[in-house]
């Protein structure tokens, strides 16, 4: 890998001399790595081999990263540090296709920033929600079409389309086992598919959206712990702006981690549920619809719903989409993911009432 690495960043536009590229993280789904620079001036890179089984229109995706950071540019103090920048490669494209096909991309390693797998406080809490309500906030008036880089991605419909294949197909034989994690899946069908159909009717309207604000998607300032912008733009598309609080609620309330093996650390903090409530509004208080207003606190439900359906199903299919660590990391994904579900279902009133307070004081 070394040497092809340094041939493929080496087709990008990059300025200065390439001194050591090394992995960075641990996507899911894509593969990351930073290039270091030798010269001070020269800013470091991200380079990234995007999956193109889940992203099947890599060149798709790179336009909408690309429409939705220079928009989103026009918006702020400082271009540079507040938004992705994409490199382009030495023949304008952005991205570059291997000879095995994989796909390769680089933007700019934005210097003096840090990242969490965790939420730790609520200050970072309501820090990330600014941060989602602010990229919303920048892209309201952004009227480009975009590709819809994964079909159906949070479309709950679509979700249990997928579900009764997989569960039917049963390729890797795992369904007799999981009569009662089925369960949980089919006992909320209806009431998340009542959800969705306040989308598809337009009660609930459509926005441009990240799609995928867990934590670790979120860049802060390493000096004043800010948050400065919103990274891994892959899955920005049209979208409610409710999945995005719903999946950041999924990440930044969580008492345990996302696949935690002990069920006794995992819960929704409240907490945690109001700072990053409290920062979001902050930005996007103002816009919001009725029907949003109402349906806010729920949306954590839903998504967290969303991954334990996700988590499950590509357990039941075989382990083909999420990248594993050890054998039955997805079902101790879903266990941990439904836990959180429980949890929230549990304290669903109090959230409720923390949103129609923060309403009553705008
Ligand atoms: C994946 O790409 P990454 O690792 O940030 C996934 C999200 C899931 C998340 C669960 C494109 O996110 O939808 O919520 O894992 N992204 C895609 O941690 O499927
Ligand atoms: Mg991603």
């Amino acid at each position: 890998m070394g040497q092809q690495l340094y041939n493929i960043a080496g087709r990008f536009d990059l300025r200065g001399t390439i001194a050591e590229i090394k992995p960075l993280g641990d996507g899911f789904i894509n593969d990351t790595f930073v290039i270091k620079t030798s010269e001070a001036e020269a800013p470091d890179y991200i380079l990234q081999r995007k999956n193109h089984v889940v992203f099947p229109d890599v060149p798709a995706m790179m336009e909408n990263i690309q429409k939705v950071t220079t928009h989103i540019k026009t918006k702020v103090a400082n271009p540079e540090r507040e938004t992705l920048t994409v490199i382009p490669t030495t023949d304008g494209a952005l991205y570059h296709k291997d000879a095995e096909g994989n796909f390769w991309a680089v933007c700019t390693f934005i210097p003096n920033t840090i990242t969490y797998d965790r939420a730790d406080s609520t200050a970072l809490a309501y820090q990330g929600g600014k941060g989602i309500g602010r990229f919303q906030a920048q892209l309201a008036d952004f009227n480009e079409p975009l590709a819809e880089v994964i079909k159906g991605f949070h479309n709950m419909r679509f979700r249990f389309e997928q579900w009764d294949a997989a569960v039917k197909a049963d390729k890797a034989g795992r369904v007799a086992s999981l009569t009662e994690e089925i369960g949980w899946i089919e006992s909320r069908r209806e009431e998340m598919l009542g959800f969705w159909a306040l989308v598809e009717n337009g009660t609930i309207p459509m926005r441009v959206t990240h799609n995928d604000t867990k934590i670790s998607n979120i860049l802060f300032d390493a000096d004043t712990k800010d948050v400065l912008c919103a990274i891994d733009l892959d899955t920005v598309m049209s979208s409610t702006s409710l999945n995005d609080v719903g999946d950041a609620l999924r990440s930044y309330t969580n008492t345990g981690a996302e696949d935690d093996p002990e069920l006794e650390n995992v819960s929704m903090s409240i907490d945690m549920f109001r700072a990053y409530i409290e920062g979001y509004l902050s930005e996007r208080a103002a816009t919001l619809s009725e029907s949003e207003w109402e349906w806010l606190a729920f949306s954590g439900r839903f998504i967290t719903f969303e991954q334990v359906l996700r988590f499950l199903m590509d357990y039941i299919d075989g382990d083909t989409y999420y990248k594993i660590k050890y054998p039955d990391h997805n079902l101790v994904r879903t266990r941990a993911q439904y836990r959180l579900l429980e949890s929230m279902e549990a304290q669903y009133d109090q959230m409720k009432a923390i949103v129609a307070g923060l309403k009553e004081n705008i």
